[in-house]
């Protein structure tokens, strides 16, 4: 049997769409999200009216750049480390200023996607090419235990974005903890967490207008049918979002709009869906001053500092050991 489970998938993206597909409820993994495709419809989501997550966290990092940076420089200046750059954008309005500073530093931008990592390096070096960029790419843990093995001077790790908000509690305890672990006394995690608001402004984030945010969502389905020979029709299911004020989570779904039959092929799976089933795809948890502490106390870090915009829609904090 436990053979049997080994040789039936020939990677993890087909594993956890099975998995995904035959539990009860039905869910896929937001990573999944991010294909080529994915990447794109992001980048679009960053720059739509409704997305108000991108404005705030720029407004953040303009309207307070030189107390933010003040808190970064160490005595033997400092590493940069930013966990899932894309394109860029934020960090760029911390890196010109870091240059015009004159500061001694290091940017050193983790990605899984090298191509991601080497558009980056492109685009800084035509923006600020004085910036001392050193991509770095695999993954998160495996980076960061590398970079403080090679290191010592102070590290300041930056996660933008609001990325944390797709991992469940426990799970954003296990992220934190490992860079907790990797963490010296000097160190810094510099850290975006969406707000709890008005309930109606965030559906709309998740919702907008022009249906962009339906098409990311969507792109699962779309991935899986030009991946693993899956049928799919995208028109036949629904995006549906819901948003829990109590909790702060923001739960996507896709809802079948009819009776359908699915056939995914690399699976060998057959799925039928009965009209309004649902396949639960993203969650974007929104956060508090409490359960933010609450989660770094549980990963072993302080919260030492927090940045706000106007609104208090969103918040960046500094977590230290
Ligand atoms: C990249 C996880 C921060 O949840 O707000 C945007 C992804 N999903 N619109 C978020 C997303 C739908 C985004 N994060």
């Amino acid at each position: 049997m436990k053979n049997n489970i080994k040789t039936r998938f020939s990677s993890a993206f087909e594993e956890d769409v099975f998995t995904g597909l035959t539990s009860n409820p039905r869910y896929l993994l937001s990573k999944y999200i991010y294909d080529k495709k994915g990447d794109k419809l992001f980048q679009d989501i960053m720059d739509l009216p409704e997305y108000y997550l991108t404005n705030c966290e720029f407004d953040i990092l303009r309207n307070h750049t030189a107390e933010i940076v003040e808190k970064f420089t160490g005595h033997e200046g400092f590493d940069l480390i930013e966990l899932g750059a894309g394109d860029g954008k934020k960090t760029k309005l911390l890196l010109k200023y870091l240059v015009d500073q004159n500061l001694d530093f290091n940017y050193l931008p983790v990605d899984i996607s090298q191509n991601a990592l080497e558009e980056l390096e492109k685009s800084l070096k035509n923006e600020i090419p004085e910036v001392p960029i050193k991509i770095q790419q695999g993954t998160y843990f495996e980076t960061l235990e590398k970079l403080s093995t090679f290191n010592t001077r102070k590290k300041v790790i930056l996660v933008l974005g609001s990325n944390i908000g797709n991992l469940l509690h426990e799970n954003a305890i296990d992220f934190l903890k490992h860079i907790q672990e990797v963490m010296s006394m000097e160190d810094m995690l510099f850290i975006g967490f969406d707000q709890k608001k008005h309930p109606q402004k965030i559906l709309d984030a998740y919702n907008d207008a022009s249906g962009v945010t339906e098409a990311f969502n969507k792109n699962l389905l779309v991935r899986i049918n030009s991946e693993l020979g899956g049928n799919f029709n995208p028109d036949q299911f629904l995006h549906w979002e819901t948003y829990n004020p109590e909790t702060g989570t923001a739960k996507s779904f896709l809802v079948s709009k009819i009776d359908q039959d699915i056939n995914i092929e690399s699976l060998d799976l057959k799925i039928h869906f009965d009209p309004w089933q649902t396949i639960h795809t993203e969650i974007s948890q929104k956060y508090d001053d409490a359960v933010v502490k609450w989660l770094a106390e549980k990963a072993g870090l302080t919260v030492a500092d927090c940045f706000m915009d106007e609104n208090n829609y969103y918040k960046n904090y500094i977590f230290t050991k």
